[in-house]
């Protein structure tokens, strides 16, 4: 399949392309940045805005994809601090995809939402179809991406679908979620040997490790038409509370200090948030099923975070120094109080296998062929050159390019 990945610059796309590579598929970026210097052969990249019909226009009808997975988007935490541009990129974007994929006869559209997309008060776990009340901007302009996208399949037989995602926790720096401290436990917790969570300790909101998120991606678009009974599915994996996570992190780095110090705004935002989800429906329709847990995903994370810093296996946490004064004596190894911690599930998922629902292709090494760029439709009323790279042929790296708030 021909899909294009908008946002595709962040935490998902980043793991999402080698991936859809290597099943077979063809794969374009689009992205307000350029290239990474990580993208594997074999994928193509368009540089331009998700708010500028011309230029969302323009990449549509180059690439001609058969589906188009929407990852852009402003997330939760910096939505709070720039509202107006959440609702431009995430409600303008989404609308502005949606047409192109009207307009030029793409078939599928992949969406991606949220936990978000739930507000404060709901019974838990969370069902599929229940009364969606987000009170941030983000998950406000997540329940109307989903509407719009079920309006488009209904007026337009667009084959729209997509899942709720919990907070996504991967070796890649997310950008501006309110989940994003459990990233940075094992992030500054290996590199640092210390974080401070701006949550509180028994805060509870559900996660899931990337390579659950984008095989569920994946298995959803490859899901025949006729099975799915929603256009939008919960899909679920985990709730650990905040120290549990940092227990996970503790039991394998060896004196590393994990504290907690709620922070008023993104505290506020996680509890408006359900703690736990029920995907019933999507493992009735398309067979979804979690396959990693807290002491999986740790297992598996701690391995690639000190890979990604050269730090060695089984190394204890460096000591953190203080911005001033004396250098610190060694730390006691991280306790939380018994009370608090729930055990590590006794047993931890095999080996997760690939997925494995089709054939699996060898990705060309050759470049791919290149689209020679059009003039780009007027941005508003200027004209600028849709910028199209073709990847160099570097192996997938592990780390992101420098986060930014835009991308999914
Ligand atoms: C966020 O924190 O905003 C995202 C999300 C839960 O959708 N990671």
């Amino acid at each position: 399949m021909r899909i294009l990945l908008t946002g595709a610059g962040g935490q998902v796309g980043t793991d999402l392309i080698p991936l859809l590579l290597a099943r077979g598929h063809k794969v374009a970026g689009f992205d307000t940045v350029k290239a990474p210097a990580s993208l594997p052969a074999g994928a193509e990249w368009f540089v331009g805005d998700v708010t500028y019909e011309g230029e969302v226009n323009d990449v549509v009808r180059q690439y001609r994809p058969e589906s188009i997975w929407h990852l852009a988007a402003i997330l939760s935490a910096t939505g709070e601090k720039i509202p107006h541009k959440a609702w431009r990129v995430n409600m303008e974007g989404t609308r502005l995809l949606l047409e192109a994929a009207r307009l030029f006869g793409t078939r599928q559209f992949l969406f991606t939402s949220t936990i978000a997309a739930f507000g404060p008060g709901l019974a838990e776990p969370v069902g599929n179809d229940v009364s969606m009340r987000p009170t941030t901007m983000y998950g406000l302009t997540k329940v109307a991406g989903e509407l719009l996208g079920e309006y488009y399949k209904t007026k337009w037989k667009l084959d729209f679908r997509g899942v709720r995602f919990p907070g996504l926790i991967s070796a890649v720096e997310p950008g501006g979620g309110t989940s994003d401290y459990v990233n940075y436990m094992y992030f500054d917790g290996i590199r640092k040997g210390a974080y401070e969570a701006f949550v509180r300790a028994e805060s509870t909101i559900p996660l899931m490790y990337m390579p659950d998120a984008l095989r569920a991606l994946v298995e959803l678009a490859e899901a025949p038409i006729e099975s799915l009974r929603h256009g939008m599915y919960n899909i679920a994996a985990m709730s650990p509370r905040a120290d549990e996570i940092a227990a996970a992190v503790a039991k394998r780095v060896p004196g590393v200090s994990l504290t907690f110090k709620s922070d008023k705004v993104r505290q506020a935002i996680l509890d408006s948030w359900p703690k736990k989800l029920d995907d019933s429906e999507a493992r009735r329709d398309w067979g979804w099923r979690a396959q990693y847990d807290l002491g999986a995903m740790s297992d598996d994370l701690v391995a690639k975070v000190r890979a990604m810093y050269g730090i060695k296996a089984g190394a204890a946490a460096p000591v953190a120094r203080p911005a001033s004064g004396p250098a610190p004596s060694p730390r006691p190894a991280f306790t939380v109080p018994a009370a608090n911690v729930a055990p590590e599930p006794a047993v931890a998922p095999s080996s997760p296998p690939p997925v494995v629902t089709r054939k699996v292709v060898t990705p060309k090494t050759a470049a791919p062929k290149t689209i020679a760029p059009k003039a780009l439709a007027p941005k508003a009323t200027a004209a600028k050159p849709a910028a199209k790279v073709t990847a160099k042929p570097t192996p997938a790296a592990k780390v992101a390019p420098k986060a930014t708030s835009k991308r999914k």
